[in-house]
This record gives structure tokens, C-alpha cells and sequence, in this order.
């Protein structure tokens, strides 16, 4: 372990103190590359903890809600300052804890200094819009106040960039926040609180709590001092938190599934088509709900593309997510493993043919190579539910409108790519295409810091994440008519 992951703390951090879980419970984290290798000792929270942690962000509100963005955002921008600085350990912990390759975890590391960054200057950002009464000419205007404490619950395959992007909006913006960090990647995010109380973030505006989603995630959700839930995780996850929490009358956000489609007409640039589906289902070893879940290809185009497809996974670096030319390493976990392991063995069953991959490629590490699926039938597993691993499938059409239609013809709509050089056929797949994030020649995955973030229909519910869009969740609109 380097020094400063020494220093880190594997406990809560609840009102400004580190602490161990109250009834000291504790889990061991593995590396997924080799899981003989324990990562460290986590705390094991339970509900007890999640309400000292809801105790503290209540009693830090008013103070931090009292202070001007600008004072807020100064925080925000040592954060920022410390996290940058530190982005190559952040990377190697990342790695080490989640395997993902350190190529990635470097530019995700990047990435969380970023959205500190941005949301720093929030606070010199409009709050409102003035009008006119209509009956006199006095005043009324629209001000936007924070929700009041806020609880995160993020996952665990973007442990650096998730929850920096619910985190600095939700400070930002003058809430106090309760997070639940992922119990599979905690180390990261253990950077990042760690971040933010060297910035001297006044104690108990942020608070830490690491645990299971039934014990800790409940809590949160249940606890009526809690006023809104920000969730990014699976679908049937995330509908419960929506169920349970908007009884409660809560703000809710959801950021869940994907099955994302890639579309390469034609007159595609294939190599960059061929690039992009590469990048898209198996960075991350395809542990993105934005990842490229279906390619079709049109017609003559298809065998082409399939052999060029074939030829670049030969090419591509598959093992050991530390060395930097990995493009593809492990799966989390064993459970995570296991899963994507029936799912290819399912598409197996539903008359796919696989064309690459699928077997698993270490006896030790949770390896699975890039696997292609080809002759699935719409109807089947693979081509309606999401395997969260290094999976995709292709498949050809003949006119745009058969592809544009079983593009949409799931019930997520996160992201997808169309690959052409013609634009009338751009249009039509960013007038039709039924996902939060449309892509015209670049691959379903990846998100600026600066712009919105969501998903439709089953993948997204509530207002989206990042850029200025955070302020509709992460603050509440009044309207104050004044006169004089
Ligand atoms: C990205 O594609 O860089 O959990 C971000 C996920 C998404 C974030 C994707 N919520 O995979």
C-alpha cells in the first residue's frame, strides 16, 4: 500500500471523525485479479450507523446552507486541487480494488478533479430568474434553495466519477449529504471523502457510511430527515428506492441499466465504427451501464465489419488491469463473474453462435475475454436484458427504420451511437432514437463533465446529473413575489 493509502481510514467518516461501524463489523475486499490478495478491511455498516450519519448531516445544515456558493465552491476547489494531485494512486487503488484497467482508472481519476472543479464555480452561477408581477410592476423572482440532506447511494463500477458527480453538486448547492460507497470498490471513494476533509469541509456537511444497499441504502431511504435519493445501480434496485422513498415524499433520481445500441450504416467510417464498438463494449470489461450492448450492421456492410471487428479483438490487450496497455481486465467480483458467465451461457442456449471469446480466460483472475454473439433472435435474453460484462452482439438490417426500431425496441434508453457519413441519416437517428444520450461517430460510453447526464424510459427517472442539469435534483425553486 502506498503511504497515503496508509493514512486513508477504512472506517465511517461521520461528523467530521472517522469511525469503525458501531457494532464493529467488518468485511474483507479482494482484488479481482488475483483474489488472494485482500485489499483491506471494510466497515460493515448497519442502520445505527446511517442514522448517526442522518444526525450529523442535520445538525451541519443550516450552517453550510448559510453560506454564499462562492464560499461553498472554495471548498470544492481544494478538493479538486488534492484529488488531482493525486490521481496516479488514486488509479493504482481503483485498480487494484475493481480491476479496472489503469489505463481507465487514471482518466476516471482526472475525471473526478474535473467535476469538483466545475461545480466550484456553480456558486457565481445564476439561482434564479426575475420577472414582473403582472397585476403592478413589482417584482417576483425565482430562487433556488437547497433540498436539504441528501443521501447518494453509488455503485461500484465508476467508484471515482459517480460519486464525485452526486457529491459536489449536492454540496455545491448548499445540501448536506449521507453516501453509501459500493462495498466492492470502497477504497476510491475513500479518496475522495478524504479529499474533501483535507479541503476543511466543516464537520458533518459530508458523511460516509459503507455497507450493504438492505441495511445502510434503507436506512437512508426510509429516514423521513432524509429529503431526497440520488441511486445509481439496477433497474430492480432502483424502482424499489423509487417506491419506498417517494411514499416518503422524496426527491428521487435514478441512474440504472442500459442495453445500448450501436448502429453502422453503409457509409460508416468503419474503422472508427469498428474502434468505437471495440471501446464501447469492452473497456471496463464492459462493466458500464453505457456500454455497447448491440451492434447492427447494415447488410453490406457486415461481413466486412465483422471481419475487422474479429481482427481488432485479436489485437486488443486482455489481463492484468495494471499494466497500461490493458484494455480489458477482470470482473469485480466472484458473484459479478458468475453472473455474466450464465448470461453468455444463456445466449448460448437461445441459438446464439459466439465468434469470439467466452470462456473464461485465467483460472485465477474473474477473466472474461471480449465475446461476440452473432444469430440471436431479437426475442432472446441477450438481446432484451443487460449481462454486465465484456458481451455484445451482432446483428444486420437492411433500411434505417428496421434498425432505428430494434434499437428502441427495449425497455432501457441510456445511450446510442449511430457510425455514418451521411447526415440525413444522423437526423433521423437523433429525431428517433429512443435513449438519453445520442452519440453521431463516437461510442456509446463516456460523459464530459459539463453537460447533462441521464436515461430514458427504464434507464433514467428524475432529473439528469452533471452540468448545470444537477441543480433541478440537487435544489428546490420558490418563487417570492415582492413588493414594496
Ligand atoms: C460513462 O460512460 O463514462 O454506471 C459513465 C454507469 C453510468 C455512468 C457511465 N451511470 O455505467
Amino acid at each position: 500500500m502506498s503511504e497515503t493509502a496508509a493514512e486513508l481510514r477504512a472506517a465511517n467518516f461521520i461528523g467530521g471523525e472517522w469511525v469503525p461501524s458501531r457494532d464493529g463489523d467488518v468485511y474483507e475486499r479482494h482484488n479481482p485479479w488475483r483474489p488472494s490478495e485482500v485489499i483491506g478491511e471494510f466497515p460493515s455498516s448497519t442502520a445505527e450507523d446511517a442514522d448517526a450519519a442522518i444526525e450529523a448531516a442535520s445538525r451541519a445544515l443550516r450552517g453550510w446552507a448559510g453560506l454564499s456558493g462562492a464560499q461553498r465552491g472554495a471548498y470544492l476547489r481544494k478538493a479538486a486541487d488534492v484529488v488531482e494531485a493525486r490521481v496516479e494512486e488514486i488509479a493504482q487503488d481503483m485498480t487494484r480494488e475493481m480491476g479496472k484497467p489503469l489505463r481507465e482508472s487514471r482518466i476516471e481519476a482526472t475525471r473526478a478533479a474535473a467535476i469538483l472543479r466545475f461545480f466550484s464555480g456553480e456558486g457565481w452561477r445564476p439561482v434564479g430568474e426575475l420577472y414582473e408581477q403582472s397585476a403592478a410592476k413589482s417584482l417576483v423572482y425565482t430562487r433556488r434553495r437547497p433540498v436539504g440532506v441528501v443521501g447518494l447511494i453509488t455503485p461500484w463500477n465508476f467508484p471515482a466519477a459517480i460519486p464525485t458527480w452526486k457529491m459536489a453538486p449536492a454540496l455545491a448547492y448548499g445540501n448536506t449529504v449521507v453516501i453509501k460507497l459500493a462495498q466492492d470498490s470502497p477504497l476510491t471513494g475513500l479518496h475522495l471523502v478524504r479529499a474533501l476533509e483535507e479541503a476543511e469541509l466543516p464537520d458533518g456537511v459530508l458523511n460516509l457510511v459503507i455497507g450493504s444497499g438492505s441495511k445502510v441504502g434503507n436506512a437512508m431511504v426510509t429516514d423521513p430527515r432524509v429529503r431526497a435519493i440520488s441511486f445509481t445501480g439496477s433497474v430492480p434496485v432502483g424502482q424499489g428506492v423509487r417506491e419506498r422513498a417517494t411514499k416518503l415524499s422524496k426527491r428521487v433520481q435514478l441512474e440504472l441499466g442500459g442495453h445500448n445500441p450501436l448502429i453502422v450504416a453503409e457509409d460508416a467510417s468503419l474503422d472508427k465504427a469498428v474502434e468505437a464498438a471495440y471501446a464501447g463494449a469492452f473497456w471496463s470489461a464492459g462493466q458500464k451501464c453505457t456500454a455497447t450492448r448491440r451492434i447492427f450492421v447494415a447488410e453490406p456492410a457486415y461481413e466486412d465489419f465483422r471481419e475487422r471487428f474479429l481482427e481488432r479483438i485479436a489485437q486488443g490487450k486482455v489481463g492484468d488491469p495494471s499494466d497500461p496497455e490493458t484494455e480489458v481486465g477482470p470482473i469485480v467480483s466472484e458473484s459479478q463473474f458468475d453472473d455474466v458467465m450464465s448470461g453468455i451461457a444463456r445466449g448460448r442456449e437461445e441459438r446464439g453462435t459466439i465468434i469470439a471469446g467466452g470462456d473464461r480466460a485465467d483460472p485465477d483472475a474473474y477473466l472474461i475475454p471480449p465475446t461476440v454473439f452473432e444469430d440471436v433472435p431479437d426475442d432472446a435474453f441477450l438481446s432484451c436484458e443487460e449481462v454486465f460484462g465484456p458481451v455484445t452482439t451482432l446483428y444486420r438490417f437492411s433500411s434505417l427504420e428496421e434498425a432505428i426500431s430494434r434499437a428502441n425496441a427495449v425497455p432501457f434508453g441510456l445511450s446510442a451511437s449511430v457510425f455514418t457519413s451521411n447526415l440525413a441519416v444522423a437526423q433521423r437517428f437523433v429525431d428517433e432514437l429512443q435513449a438519453g444520450i445520442l452519440h453521431v461517430n463516437s461510442q456509446t460510453a463516456g460523459a464530459d463533465v459539463h453537460v447533462p447526464f441521464g436515461g430514458s424510459k427504464e434507464s433514467g427517472y428524475g432529473p439528469h446529473e452533471q452540468g448545470r442539469a444537477a441543480i433541478e435534483f440537487y435544489t428546490e425553486e420558490i418563487t417570492v413575489y415582492q413588493d414594496v
